[in-house]
Order: structure tokens, then sequence, then C-alpha cells
């Protein structure tokens, strides 16, 4: 593990709100442990082993019923410590992969198998290096054979750069973290605006309303800055959004966020009971489980 590296809360609150039964955690992790699944030569930061186990136990403890564990940077495209959690999951677990631009379709079937359904295309330069559009492009064509859909990790400065590509995509589209607006602008800001429109334009396109802990100058408990963004984006488009812990939060420097608090955010941002169940359920249901 990194020096400067902030392992995940050991002692989470029980959060006050109730998730609704069969509510989905879409966006977390694994990680290692290192010494079965070793960190990638190429990766950007060494975190500590965040394991499957102690993933589902989460899950129970926060009153969640599945995960969609996202494969992150600092395994690269060594996909096995998810595939093994995917398959400890008794189908209460889905993936997003990551993969090279050699990657071969029985490659990705056996991935598939194992319960993959996406693939993520990371953007944001201090977790990876630079990977070119038409490698992206040509992995795009390929996991669009098995009907599985992309995740896109970028940052808020990016995106009118990137527009032209994300439109390009010829699956759904999720974009990790709300494109990771500066919360200090405002929801008015050109910046987030370009975000939403892209939404209204293109009905491919998904958001997690996720990371208050990461994106909020406020902090927390109660990460006030981030509720009018991700209240913005349910009320549009219920039901292309998301909701995830970001278990267990990797790259944090500010703080170790309560994952109960976390949790106690989804009322705030989804405050009808229907904008819950979609939210947390029918959306991640239709994507990853049918
Ligand atoms: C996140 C965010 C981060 C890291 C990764 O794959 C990753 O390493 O996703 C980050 O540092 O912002 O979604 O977990």
């Amino acid at each position: 593990m990194d020096a400067n590296y902030m392992p995940f809360h050991p002692n989470p609150s029980k959060p006050k709100y109730t998730p609704p039964p069969g509510a989905v955690d879409a966006h977390c992790h694994v990680f290692g442990p290192a010494s079965v699944f070793p960190y990638a030569p190429e990766r950007k930061y060494t975190p500590c082993d965040a394991t499957k186990e102690q993933l589902f136990a989460l899950r129970d403890f926060l009153g969640f019923s599945r995960n969609v564990i996202v494969q992150a940077t600092c395994h690269g495209h060594d996909n096995r410590a998810l595939v093994d959690a995917l398959k400890a999951s008794n189908d209460l677990a889905r993936g997003i992969a990551s993969v090279g631009a050699s990657v071969e379709m029985d490659e990705l079937r056996a991935l598939h198998a194992a319960g993959v359904r996406g693939v993520r295309f990371n953007f944001v330069k201090r977790l990876v290096d630079n990977t070119p559009r038409e490698v992206f492009l040509g992995i795009a064509d390929k996991i669009a054979k098995l009907g599985w859909h992309i995740v896109v990790y970028f940052e808020a400065q990016d995106l009118e750069d990137l527009l032209p590509f994300i439109n390009q995509l010829p699956t759904e589209i999720v974009v990790d973290h709300m494109g990771r607006p500066d919360l200090a602008k405002g929801v008015d800001h050109p910046d987030f605006q370009r975000f939403v429109n892209l939404m209204a334009t293109n009905k491919k396109v998904w958001s997690k309303v996720t990371c208050p802990e990461r994106l909020s100058e406020q902090g927390p408990p109660n990460y006030d800055d981030f509720v009018p963004f991700a209240r913005a984006l349910v009320h549009q488009f219920p039901d292309r959004v998301l909701w995830g812990t970001d278990w267990p939060h990797p790259n944090m420097t500010t703080h170790v966020p309560d994952d109960g608090h976390l949790v106690d955010m989804i009322p705030r941002i989804a405050p009808g009971l229907g904008e819950q169940e979609a939210l947390l359920v029918h959306n991640p249901m239709r994507l990853y489980w049918e």
C-alpha cells in the first residue's frame, strides 16, 4: 500500500435509510488480495487490499442485495480478482472489465460467462496512460456483439473534447460520477449543463449519481453541495441513473468516507419512492441482469 494511501472505513455506521428490496450497489471495486491477485505493474497507485468477502459483508450491512464491481486501474487489464469475486457472488454481482486492444472474442465470452457486462474506458490522466481512441473504438465494436455497454470515466473539463467520441460509441454508455463536475461552479454552469445536454440528446447515455466523497467541497457527513447535481439528473433522467458506494474509495485524500453516510444521501437525491426503486433496483437490473 502507498505510504499516503487512506484505507476504507473499518467500521461504517448503519444507515438510517433502508434501501428497497433488491437494491444494487452499482459502483464498487475489489482489490487483491495482492498475495493472490497481484496489482498491475503499470498501476498509478497501490491500494490496501479490499476483498470480495469484505465487499459482500458491507453489501449486507448496508441493506443492499447486489453489486456491480468495476475493474479498477490498479489491476490493469488483469481481470482475475474481478472474475473471482463474480464467481463467488452466487449471481449477485456483475462486472465491468478493463481490456486491451488485442482482446479476443473467446476471452470476452469467458468474461461474460463469469458475469461481466461491460468495459470501462478511462480518461482520467492521474489513473491511466493515454489510450488512442481508435483502440477504444475497436474494443467497442467487439463488446457490442455481446450486448455489453461501456463505462466512461472522465473529468468535466475533458467532456467537450470527448463529445464526438462518446456520441460515436455503439452501445449504452454509463458515465462515472456525473462526469466529475466542479461543484463550486453550480448546476447551471456550462460545464455541467454540457453533461445534462449530452444525456438529453443522446438517450444511450446513463449517469452514476455517485461520489459525494470525491466531489464535495463541503464534505462529510452531509455533502450538501453534491445534492443539487445528483438531484437534477435523477429528476430529469429517472430511468438512466445508477447509484453506488464506490467502496473501497481509492485515492481519497481529504477524508475516509463512512459508507452509512453515503447511503443516507439517497433519499436526498431521490426523494420519491418510485425514483428510489428506479435508481437502486429497476435501472441496474435492466442494464446488468436482464
Ligand atoms: C473510482 C475512482 C477512482 C479510481 C478508479 O479504477 C480506478 O483506479 O476508478 C479515482 O481515483 O478517482 O471510481 O473508484
